[in-house]
């Protein structure tokens, strides 16, 4: 019933089945796999597609020897399992030369090293298929605001994607850029923290059509904001160009948990939200297992976050289908037309009738809404009970 199929398009990061338990206050807890050994991992679960940062799969420091072998590795795991790739991205925060920042560096060194890092990247995303590519700022932002203009910082970023979406042109690669917002962590604030903020910097590029963004579920919680609104105001700018999915708790670090794990009703309402809208572009879980998981665990995580996502699914197509539920939205929603003069494009007529019309306020402050019934109808059908 709830097997994943590649029409589903479920992804997983390498770093993600391959997260070895390290975190700020402790060592790893899990042994480290080879790329090809995560591919038969996310082949054996059932995903369908396995994402990339450059150093998840060439070590900053491997030699043309040894990333010719891991790369050959690797496409012999993709062949052996059909698992593609969707996406690629770079690392631009894990080696210390980001220390202040990678596009947004105050060293004008650093940026151009960020930039040269970025087009060899991107040529080995496309090397391996992936069409579209990511950008995530971890090191974009300040710990202290007296050493950064943000008037420079959003024009260096700005520089750095024009210039990249003209490579990727110039190259014919076919890809399309999508960008990851975040508020903070690893630094104290990051530029461009929300998907709003993303999609109002995308139109100031020189080719914004090729450019969107990769909401994620733990970063717009982290920032307490309803991650579904932000999803939605990407899908109406057209931009909702790919996703990172996972779940967390309000006000906390990014707990990147498995696919629903803490908050089961944002979940639902996201995935309604996704397919009532025939979103087709990658899922792609970016989380991880609990630093107490084992390798078997760590499968059970992986098969939780597509397991979810379809259950959920099935109660979407459920919810869509309850006499009951579709008779309160039908009189949630009713409307008897008598406003339809007013409404659509401006016309000084249209104006003048409407400051004419005389509205009953005392009335229109008097009707209420079942959204206690809905709400609670909802949570029935979550639970089973429906
Ligand atoms: C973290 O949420 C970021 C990085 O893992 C990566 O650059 C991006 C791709 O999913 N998500
Ligand atoms: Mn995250
Ligand atoms: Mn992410």
């Amino acid at each position: 019933m709830y097997t994943p199929k590649p029409e589903h398009k479920f992804s997983f990061g390498l770093w993600t089945i391959g997260n070895t338990g390290r975190d700020p206050f402790g060592e790893p807890v899990r042994n480290a796999l080879t790329p090809a050994e995560i591919v038969y991992t996310i082949g054996e679960v059932g995903a369908w597609g396995v994402n990339f940062h450059d150093n998840d799969l060439i070590p900053i420091d491997a030699t043309a020897a040894q990333a010719a072998q891991i790369k050959s590795a690797f496409r012999k795991a993709l062949d052996d399992t059909g698992v593609i790739v969707p996406m690629a991205t770079t690392n631009l925060f894990t080696d210390p030369a980001f220390r202040d920042g990678a596009f947004t560096s105050n060293d004008p060194q650093v940026r151009a090293y960020a930039l040269h890092k970025t087009l060899r990247a991107i040529d080995l995303g496309a090397e391996f298929g992936a069409k579209t590519y990511v950008f995530w700022g971890g090191r974009e932002g300040t710990e202290t605001d007296a050493g950064k203009n943000p008037l420079d910082a959003g024009k260096w970023f700005r520089e750095a994607l024009n210039f990249v979406c003209e490579y990727v042109i110039d190259q014919g690669y076919g890809m399309r850029i999508a960008l990851e917002p975040k508020p903070n962590e690893p630094r104290g604030d990051i530029y461009l923290p929300t998907v709003g903020s993303m999609l109002a910097f995308i139109e100031t590029l020189d080719h914004s059509e090729m450019v969107g963004v990769n909401p994620e579920v733990a970063h717009e919680h982290m920032a307490g904001l309803n991650f579904v609104h932000a999803v939605a105001q990407a899908l109406d700018a057209g931009k909702l160009f790919h996703i990172d999915l996972n779940d967390q708790s309000f006000g906390r670090y990014d707990q990147d948990f498995r696919f629903g794990a803490h908050n089961i009703k944002s979940a639902f309402f996201l995935v309604k939200l996704l397919e009532d809208n025939g979103y087709d572009n990658p899922r792609h879980f970016d989380a991880h297992a609990y630093r107490t998981s084992d390798r078997e665990d760590v499968k059970a995580f992986a098969r939780g976050c597509m397991r979810t996502y379809l259950i959920l699914k099935e109660r979407v197509a459920q919810f869509n289908a309850d006499a009951e539920i579709q008779a309160l939205l039908a009189e949630i929603t009713a409307d008897d037309g008598a406003m339809d003069a007013y409404k659509g494009a401006y016309s000084a007529e249209k104006a003048a009738a409407l400051k004419a019309h005389t509205f009953d306020r005392i009335a229109l402050g008097q009707r209420g809404q079942p959204y206690e019934r809905l709400d609670q109808l909802t949570i029935e059908l979550l639970l089973g009970v429906r």
